[in-house]
């Protein structure tokens, strides 16, 4: 049978974080891992993924598991696989290994857990069949004890530790590695498809998955575009938002947009520039204390200046970004939490990502703001300004009649060739500023064309 050993530095820490947790929150826990989806029949699934909660706090990706945490107390659940599985699956390490590696004090088949779920809190996990079994088997939860959960959780999570840090440095080395290959890829690349090939090949070398669907696309301004079909013309700009995720299930993000041709238009390169100027004033500025959406007013009024000195949008950056013309141009947010998950914690809806007492902005410029928290030492951001032109925005006669005065249309009909660009680092907040995580990749203009030709 297959052994498994956690390092002791990482037994270490997710000891602590249960802890840490046990110090926050009374009354016993359970979390479940979760079960693979079937895609048609139950043998072919969907690639599993331990769930998030699950991983922070038992460090290993079982599938369907679950631990019971009670103040220091750890037990495991989980099913030792049937002989008959090995026929499929091959050897798997045993429920007392596991729980061993695991430093559980105690472990049951999962048939055993039910008679340890009353009154326990939870978290809900993605898959129907688990989340089905968490309903059935809880049946005495006091009102709020969920969501005391969720919160205790997000305090922990809220800011990584030395083992988290440490594993999304790994998973954005790769990602690195990866959009390096993708530029240098793009040369003789006929299609998107063949340049996410190129970038998905380092992260599948280096046996890991990606931490979300990969965005390779000339069409930049479709936010989440999941097209690869498309191929590529001299002229255009290819956007790639691509990330590996560690072993471990850390995530990182990256975006960066580049020339087809290894060179920027003399239009690309203008907005490139006051993109890359709006990331780089939230870099300087990100520090503990500054509020997160001071950081993405910042980004939206140099965006504004800068299409202002390019003749685009007319006034006052200030006035502008009040009106919410920036979002024309800039219908997102400057970024969000990083961690276990790409956009970490978005399965408790807005409870991670917005401070007690904040509620999401109806503005057309504030509500795709995912996180509004002051940041703190510890925390990892993305920060992603972007222009685009969406036909659904630009085109929409409402819009159009509503910022008639402040877009000069003739103007931006010479920028027709920068459907979109997105310029995504990974930061780290310090004690003192930040650290940004992914630096290795270049942003500026000329050294994406140097690595290009790299
Ligand atoms: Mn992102």
């Amino acid at each position: 049978m297959p052994t498994v050993k956690l390092p002791s530095e990482l037994a270490a820490t997710l000891y602590q974080r249960r802890h840490r947790l046990a110090d926050q929150i009374k009354g016993p826990v359970v979390l479940w891992s979760g079960q693979p989806s079937a895609r048609n029949f139950p043998a072919n699934t969907y690639r599993f993924r331990a769930n998030s909660h699950f991983l922070y706090f038992a460090g290993l990706p079982l599938t369907n598991a679950a631990i019971r945490l009670d103040g220091d107390r750890l037990t495991l659940f989980v099913d030792d696989a049937p002989l008959a599985a090995a026929l499929w699956h091959g050897p798997t390490p045993t429920r007392t290994n596991l729980a061993a590696a695991m430093g559980a004090d105690a472990a049951y088949p999962m048939a055993e857990l039910s008679q340890f779920t009353a009154g326990v809190a939870t978290v809900a996990v993605q898959d129907t069949t688990t989340a089905a079994e968490q309903l059935h088997l809880r049946d005495t939860i006091e009102p709020g004890q969920d969501k005391a959960l969720a919160e205790a959780i997000i305090a922990l999570r809220l800011c990584a530790d030395g083992a988290a840090i440490t594993e999304i440095q790994r998973a954005a080395a790769v990602s690195i590695q990866a959009h390096r290959a993708g530029m240098a890829a793009t040369a003789t690349a006929t299609t998107e498809a063949q340049v996410r090939a190129a970038m998905e090949q380092v992260i599948m070398a280096a046996n890991l998955p990606c931490a979300y669907n990969s965005i390779v696309t000339v069409h930049g301004e479709v936010l989440h575009n999941e097209q690869y079909h498309h191929a590529l013309q001299p002229g255009q700009l290819l956007l790639a938002d691509v990330g590996a995720e560690a072993a471990s299930g850390w995530a990182s993000d990256i975006t960066r947009t580049w020339p087809v041709s290894g060179q920027f238009s003399p239009p690309q390169r203008d907005i490139y520039d006051v993109v890359l100027a709006a990331h780089d004033a939230c870099i300087a500025e990100a520090a503990p204390g500054i509020e997160y959406r001071d950081l993405h007013l910042l980004a939206c009024r140099v965006l504004a200046a800068g299409l202002v000195d390019l003749g685009i949008l007319k006034g006052q950056p200030d006035d502008l970004v009040a009106q919410d013309a920036h979002a024309l141009f800039f219908p997102h947010g400057v970024g969000h939490l990083l961690g276990l998950d790409v956009h970490d914690m978005e399965d408790l809806g807005d409870l991670a990502g917005y401070a007690p007492g904040r509620q999401r902005s109806h503005r057309f410029g504030l509500n795709f703001l995912r996180l509004d928290r002051p940041l703190q030492p510890g925390m990892v951001v993305t920060i992603e300004p972007g222009f685009y032109q969406v036909p659904g925005i630009l085109a929409d006669p409402f819009r159009r009649e509503r910022y008639a005065d402040c877009v000069d249309w003739e103007r931006l009909a010479q920028f027709a060739d920068v459907p979109g660009i997105r310029i995504e680092d990974d930061v780290l907040i310090t004690t003192t500023g930040c650290d940004v995580l992914t630096a290795a990749l270049p942003t500026a203009a000329e050294a994406i064309e140097a690595t290009m030709k790299a």
